[in-house]
């Protein structure tokens, strides 16, 4: 455990020598009102002719007045009131010593007292905007709680843990003590399931079991990649057409693609690769429905052809996405 020191500047007036007694530690929360003395001022001037003590700066003079007091006599200097470090981590007084008529005795002394941290902030989430992460990728974004102890101090040093996810199941997700939050394997299928919402606690005191804890949640989006090939409903299709017609629409075909509606990588474009050489045929795709619209350009005549056989190939507007694992 470090004890931070309180600093209450030399015990000396700067030519002289003698500030009784050392100070004392001053820790936030802690009661010492009823302490006779928490740190002394002294002039050895006061062996000649009498001397007053005062003190000047904020906590004494100023806001917060009179929480700093000093006995004109003596040079005890009393505290009025409990410190809270997270308002005020350190005063800065001036130590002042006069003769009854009023000049210096000697030069002003800079006291400092430093307020000791006491863990008494709980690490405070923020709302925290929905991270997301491409299904198949693993890093998503980084979590930060804020505690108001002092910075730098394992009172305000926070280690993250998830301790609730939804929809429950197999944990798809770790955070590392710093905050990172990772997916644990990229096995993320939004086509399972598009988001999550974790819980994630933080703890003080760098996850030590007496420190404190708060909570708060995230949503992780889970975005789309192209990992799903689109499919048509059947193998064949059978369609007729009159014969001399032309600029008609011939048939329809549906390709099923799991991947986000709507976008490139659902959308399909459709290829006739074969059995189109007279250039009869072509086909569009139909951006509502993603069907394939295929579309019979120029008259056929029936004596020419009774009979023809289309193969057709579908993909995505979206290239395949090509991950390194499996999945
Ligand atoms: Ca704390
Ligand atoms: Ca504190
Ligand atoms: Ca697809
Ligand atoms: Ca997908």
């Amino acid at each position: 455990i470090s004890r931070s020191e309180v600093d209450a500047g030399p015990l000396l007036w700067r030519q002289k020598r003698t500030w009784i007694p050392p100070p004392k530690m001053l820790i936030e929360n802690v009661d010492y009102r009823n302490e006779p003395f928490i740190a002394r001022i002294f002039s050895d001037e006061q062996a000649n002719l009498p001397v007053r003590y005062s003190l000047k700066g904020k906590g004494a003079t100023e806001n917060p007045e009179n929480l700093f007091v000093v006995d004109p006599d003596t040079g005890l200097i009393r505290l009025t009131d409990i410190l809270d470090r997270e308002k005020i981590p350190e005063y800065n007084l001036l130590g002042v010593a006069k003769y009854l008529d009023g000049s210096n005795a000697e030069t002003n002394l800079p006291l400092r007292f430093k307020v000791q941290d006491e863990n008494d902030c709980t690490p405070v989430f923020g709302q925290m905007s929905p991270g997301a992460v491409k299904e198949l990728k693993t890093y998503i974004m980084t979590i930060n709680a804020t505690d108001d102890d002092e910075p730098g101090n394992p009172n305000s040093q926070i280690k993250y843990t998830i301790v609730d996810q939804k929809p429950a199941g197999e944990s798809m997700f770790y955070i590392s003590p710093q905050g990172e939050l990772f997916v644990r394997r990229a096995a993320l299928d939004r086509e399972t399931q598009d988001a999550y919402m974790l819980t994630i606690e933080g703890t003080d005191l760098n996850g030590a079991i007496n420190g404190n804890t708060g909570t708060g949640t995230v949503v992780v989006n889970i975005l789309d990649v192209n990992d799903n090939l689109p499919v048509l409903e059947k193998d064949s299709y059978e369609g007729s057409i009159e014969e001399n017609t032309a600029n008609m629409e011939v048939m329809r075909f549906k390709a099923i693609d799991a991947d986000l509606e709507y976008t490139d990588n659902w959308l399909a474009q459709y290829e006739i690769i074969s059995g189109n050489e007279a250039g009869y045929f072509s086909i569009e795709t139909d951006p509502k429905t993603n069907e394939g619209v295929l579309m019979l350009n120029k008259a056929v005549d029936y004596e020419e052809l009774q009979e023809l056989d289309l193969k057709v190939a579908v993909a995505n507007k979206a290239p395949f996405y090509l991950s390194g694992g499996g999945g």
